[in-house]
């Protein structure tokens, strides 16, 4: 097995989200666990524990105001201490009373206001403690036909993208998402993939396009859209997580390991695996029934995973059989790839990290899981919305 390919992934980084340690659950129903976490610090720790039997999952993303701290330097300096850092700032407008027709794109300037004003909230938290990238996600849309001006809405989207954007310092960036659906059900003012892109495209290039791997309708080719927003230096970072129906946000290449496998190979067919590449690669995710930090951490390999199948891709192979025309020869390079058991050798790359080869049993033996139920007796819970 190459150096080239153990040395990337010993350098693979994973960003993981804050929420993902908090209860989750549907619009049924949330299922409380024993031992989750109260507060940031608390989440904090437990994503230190991800980090500390996988090696490659040193930062954690925050949700503002999920994650509302009177000090973020302090939390910042927390993080430190336990081995982690903070990483992507989440903002979030879609849990307030006034956004229920919007928030950037409702008709009431005033909660217009009040949303863009959260938006560059987010921006001076993540300057003050170094963060790179802010990441925007609107649940603004609507329900009835007639109900609003599609155009306008876009205009008023563009207002406060530009506001947002004028406010980045020049080692900041804007992420902006899209999801097809979900909460409003006739429009959606950032639906996809193309309207992301034209508004990214406008403001310049520290705005760029995130792909959450669960906002597509089903059957959508999510690598053939890596690769477009690849090529036009627009793809900023992943959102990972599998989907069954919808936004099922459950533990990435679960659903389909091979779909994952087959946008890794994407990145790694344009160099863009390496941090100096701008991709940034993020968990979005909720463990509803499932313990959080085992979870966590089986996703962090399943990502390695796929991302070892796609180094182990023979690529002068490839090219030959594609040169040639020869279909079957080109498929069966990209399989062989895929079909290869690449458990071994991902043990053995995380020995040479001095870690556990296998993460999940040496976390179990850790007693971390105990400890913390042991410890964390009253108080509230985090969960959506606090
Ligand atoms: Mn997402």
């Amino acid at each position: 097995m190459s150096d080239a390919v153990r040395a990337a992934l010993r350098v693979q980084r994973i960003e993981l989200p804050s929420w993902a340690f908090g209860n989750s659950g549907t619009r049924f129903k949330v299922f409380g666990q024993a031992g989750v976490p109260r507060t940031p610090f608390e989440k904090v720790e437990d994503a230190a524990q991800v980090h500390r039997f996988t090696g490659v999952a040193p930062t954690v993303a925050l949700h503002i105001p999920w994650d509302r701290v009177d000090d973020y330097t302090h939390l910042a300096g927390f993080a430190k201490e336990h081995g982690v850092g903070l990483g992507t700032i989440n903002a979030n407008v879609f849990q307030d009373d006034d956004y229920m027709l919007g928030s950037v794109t409702n008709p009431d300037p005033a909660v217009r206001r009040k949303a863009i004003d959260h938006l560059l909230e987010c921006v001076d938290i993540a300057a003050q403690v170094g963060v790179r990238d802010v990441k925007l996600w609107f649940s603004d849309g609507t329900n009835y036909p007639g109900q609003d001006s599609i155009r306008v809405r876009q205009d008023r989207l563009a207002q406060a993208l530009r506001e947002t954007y004028a406010r980045l310092n020049p080692d900041q960036r804007l992420l902006l998402e899209y999801k097809l659906f979900e909460p409003a059900f006739y429009t959606t003012d950032v639906p996809d993939w193309g309207t992301a892109y034209a508004h990214c495209l406008r403001l310049g290039e520290k705005a760029q396009v995130v792909i959450d791997t669960g906002h597509h309708a089903p059957g959508t080719n999510i690598e053939f859209i890596v690769a477009f927003l690849l090529r036009e230096q627009k793809l900023g970072a992943f959102d990972f997580n599998s989907r069954f129906y919808a936004d099922d946000d459950l533990m990435v290449g679960s659903a389909d390991p091979f779909q994952l496998f087959r946008i890794m190979h994407e990145i790694v067919s344009a160099d863009a695996l390496k941090s100096g590449a701008g991709i940034a690669f993020m968990l979005d995710q909720c463990h509803n029934i499932e313990p959080k930090i085992p979870a966590q951490i089986r996703s962090v390999m399943n990502v390695q995973e796929a991302t070892a199948k796609a180094l182990l891709v023979d690529h002068d192979a490839l090219a030959e059989a594609q040169r040639a025309g020869d279909v079957l020869g080109a498929n069966a390079v990209f399989m062989d790839a895929y079909n290869t058991d690449v458990r071994p050798l991902l043990a053995d790359v995380r020995r040479e990290m001095g870690l556990d080869p296998d993460p999940v049993a040496a976390y179990q033996r850790s007693g971390y899981g105990d400890k913390i139920v042991a410890e964390r007796v009253g108080g509230q819970q985090a969960g959506w919305g606090a």
